[in-house]
C-alpha cells in the first residue's frame, strides 16, 4: 500500500484486554470507508502480553502493523512520536487504545470537516461535548491540570489532554520531528509549538465514554507533567523548536 489517506496511531501500554475490541471496531469502520488506511500500534514498557496481542491483531487485520520504541522504556509521548513519524497518511490520527469516543466520530476530524485546518483536536470541554460516566474526582483532576497547563504553557484550550488528535501529514512531519516530551506533556508541547508555527487548530466537541481502567499512574504522571511543562518552556527559550 502506498501512502494511505489515513493513518491511525495507537499508543499501547498494558493494553492486552482493550486492544482487541477496539481494533475490531476500528477495522469494521475502516472497511466501510472509501479511502485507504493504516493502523499503527506502538507498544512500549508493558508488563503484560500487549505486544503479542497486538501482533495477533496484525495477523487478523491487514491494515494493522505493530511497532515498539527502540529502548522499550515506557512513555506515551515517545510511542506517539515514533508512530507518527513512521506513518505515511495524508492525515494522521492519535487514538487511545480504549477508544473512548464513538469510532464514527472519526469522520469529524477529516475533510470536509478539517478543511482549512492543520490540526483537529477532540475536546471534552468545548460546548456540545459530553462526559459519560466520568467520576467527579477525575473531572476535577483534569480541570486542575488544565489550569496549570494554561498558566505554564498554553491558554488557548480547555482540553489539551484528550487522546484523539488529527494532524495533516505535512504538519505531523514538522511537529513530531521536534517533539521531545516522552510522557503525557507531549500534547501540550505539540500545541505549544503549533501555536508558534501559526498552524490552524480546530476543536471538535466529543462525547467521551469514561473507561475506569487506566494506565496512568496518578502521582508519577502528575509530577512528570509538571517537569515536562517546565522543559517545554526551557526548550522554547533555548530555540530547540526552531
Ligand atoms: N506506548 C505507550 N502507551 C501509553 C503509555 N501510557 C499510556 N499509554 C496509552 O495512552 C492511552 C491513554 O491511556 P489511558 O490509560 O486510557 O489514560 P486515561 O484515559 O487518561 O486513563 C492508551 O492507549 C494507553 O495504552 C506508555 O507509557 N506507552
Ligand atoms: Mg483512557
Amino acid at each position: 500500500m502506498s501512502n494511505p489517506f489515513l493513518s491511525i496511531v495507537i499508543p499501547a501500554h498494558n493494553e492486552e484486554n482493550r486492544l482487541p475490541p477496539s481494533l475490531a471496531k476500528i477495522d469494521a469502520f475502516l472497511q466501510a470507508q472509501p479511502f485507504e488506511a493504516e493502523v499503527i500500534i506502538v507498544e512500549n514498557g508493558s508488563g503484560d502480553r500487549t505486544y503479542e496481542v497486538a501482533h495477533d491483531c496484525a495477523r487478523r487485520y491487514a491494515c494493522v502493523r505493530v511497532l515498539q520504541t527502540p529502548d522499550s522504556l515506557r512513555g506515551k509521548g515517545l510511542a506517539v512520536k515514533h508512530g507518527m513519524l513512521a506513518a505515511t497518511g495524508d492525515w494522521r490520527f492519535i487514538c487511545d487504545a480504549d477508544l473512548s469516543m464513538r469510532i464514527s466520530d472519526l469522520t469529524r476530524f477529516l475533510p470536509p470537516e478539517s478543511d482549512g485546518y492543520d490540526i483537529v483536536i477532540a475536546s471534552r470541554e468545548a460546548p456540545g461535548s459530553e462526559n459519560v460516566d466520568e467520576p467527579k474526582y477525575r473531572h476535577f483532576m483534569g480541570r486542575v491540570a488544565n489550569f496549570i497547563i494554561k498558566i505554564a504553557a498554553i491558554s488557548d484550550y480547555e482540553d489539551t489532554q484528550c487522546g484523539f488528535k488529527m494532524f495533516s501529514g505535512a504538519v505531523a512531519e514538522d511537529l513530531f520531528a521536534v517533539q521531545r516530551m516522552r510522557g503525557i506533556g507531549f500534547d501540550v508541547e505539540l500545541l505549544f509549538v503549533a501555536k508558534r508555527r501559526g498552524y490552524a487548530v480546530k476543536e471538535v466537541p466529543i462525547t467521551w465514554y469514561h473507561d475506569p481502567y487506566s494506565t496512568m499512574r496518578l502521582w508519577n504522571d502528575s509530577i512528570n507533567l509538571l517537569r515536562e511543562l517546565w522543559e517545554i518552556r526551557r526548550n522554547w527559550r533555548q530555540g530547540v523548536y526552531g
